[in-house]
């Protein structure tokens, strides 16, 4: 049985994103939850929480979030809105997408460049795709859906100094905890939402188990290990750890595959051996194609350097966007795989505590058993 936490909200957040030269609803939808939902109450295996973030909760989230993101871009994310709405730039149905993005200019001014005065055009400068619009509701998706990622986090560390939510109870503490996370945090970096995150979920875990540490245990630093299983290369999660030594950044996706510009083995973290987090950095990229006999031989590979760091915690962010009939992915792998990759990825660690935070995938009609399926491998 795992804890699997929810929160209604976060299923608000419903937006439109440019795909193919289509401007078409985003595949990353409030159904893909939905569809989780319905299979694991139908498996009746799980004991799913359904929580809601208090004002509280909220602000918590937020605080920890300033830690991997700027202010200005979480106002943004607050504001952009209802900004465009009260300028009459949307209507209230519509989404706020970006038109310009940031340029890097050589001759410009302004460098580095400075978030623009006009509210719409500051749209492109916190993104960097169009398939991460803004609509009436986002905001409280994507705090609710950082405030499970926070909420998992008090279920696995045995302090009530943590904000757990009153639906939370100190006898609940669990070794793993899946929260279904959405809007997912992957890729969106500091400054910049994209490829339909806004605040990288996966990171306040870190930040507030850092602080937790901090209190009680000062002479002990908390090593992290994240395991980025989503097709995707979680380039969001890497520029947010790559010069931290205390956090290995393991990624299994999809070869020269969105996000593009990032995810090449060649990343390795600080170049300079003398650098603490030289070597933190293991990006494991697959051509299109490969079978889950090959992704096993890169799942071996990154769970070494999993072993090897002896982390603290683990960190699992969980895509099913890797099956083979997914309209993003480009891997041959069955529902009766994630059973064999989430066996493979807990026996290498039984011990330590493990979050699996909701990534992407988007198959909506086989979520539910890929993820039971992952599950039940998880648990052996
Ligand atoms: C969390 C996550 O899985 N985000 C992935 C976002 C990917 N968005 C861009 C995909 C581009 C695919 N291009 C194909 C266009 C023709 N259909
Ligand atoms: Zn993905």
């Amino acid at each position: 049985t795992m804890i699997i936490l929810h929160d209604e909200a976060t299923l608000l957040h419903e937006t439109v994103e440019l795909l193919g030269s289509k401007l078409r609803p985003a595949l990353e939808s409030p159904e893909r939850i939905k569809a989780i939902l319905a299979s694991i109450h139908e498996a009746q295996t799980h004991d799913l929480r359904t929580i809601s973030a208090s004002a509280e909760d909220q602000n918590t989230t937020l605080e920890l979030a300033k830690e991997s993101h700027s202010t200005d871009y979480l106002k943004h994310l607050q504001t952009v809105f209802s900004e465009w709405l009260a300028q009459g730039l949307v209507t209230a149905h519509e989404n706020v997408l970006p038109e310009c993005f940031r340029i890097y200019s050589a001759t410009s001014a302004h460098k580095p460049p400075r978030p623009p005065k006009d509210i719409y055009a500051r749209a492109g400068y916190y993104a960097f795709d169009m398939s991460t619009g803004m609509m009436q509701n986002s905001w409280a998706s994507i705090i609710a859906s950082a405030n499970l990622a926070v909420q998992a986090t008090g279920l696995l560390s045995p302090s009530s100094s943590l904000p757990l939510s009153s639906t939370i109870k100190d006898n609940d503490l669990r070794r793993s905890v899946l929260a279904l996370t959405r809007p997912p945090g992957h890729h969106c970096t500091g400054t910049q939402a994209g490829g339909y995150c806004y605040i990288n979920n996966i990171l306040l875990p870190i930040t507030l188990l850092r602080r937790h540490h901090h209190q009680r245990q000062p002479n002990h630093t908390p090593r992290f290990a994240i395991l980025d299983l989503d097709f995707h290369h979680g380039n969001g999660t890497q520029e947010l750890t790559y010069y931290d030594a205390d956090i290995l950044y393991v990624s299994i996706h999809g070869e020269d595959e969105f996000p593009y510009y990032t995810g090449s083995a060649s990343e390795t973290g600080p170049p300079d051996p003398d650098h603490a987090a030289h070597g933190t950095n293991l990006n494991l990229p697959l051509p299109p194609g490969s079978s889950f006999s090959t992704y096993l031989e890169s799942l071996s590979i990154g769970l070494d350097a999993v072993k090897q760091f002896k982390p603290d915690y683990l960190l699992v962010s969980l895509g099913f966007d890797t099956f083979h009939l997914d309209p993003l992915g480009k891997f041959d792998i069955e529902t009766e795989d994630y059973k064999t990759m989430a066996a493979r990825v807990r026996s290498t660690v039984p011990d330590v505590p493990a979050l699996i935070l909701l990534e992407g995938g988007y198959v909506i009609e086989r979520l539910g058993v890929n993820l039971l399926s992952f599950l039940e491998g998880w648990e052996g």
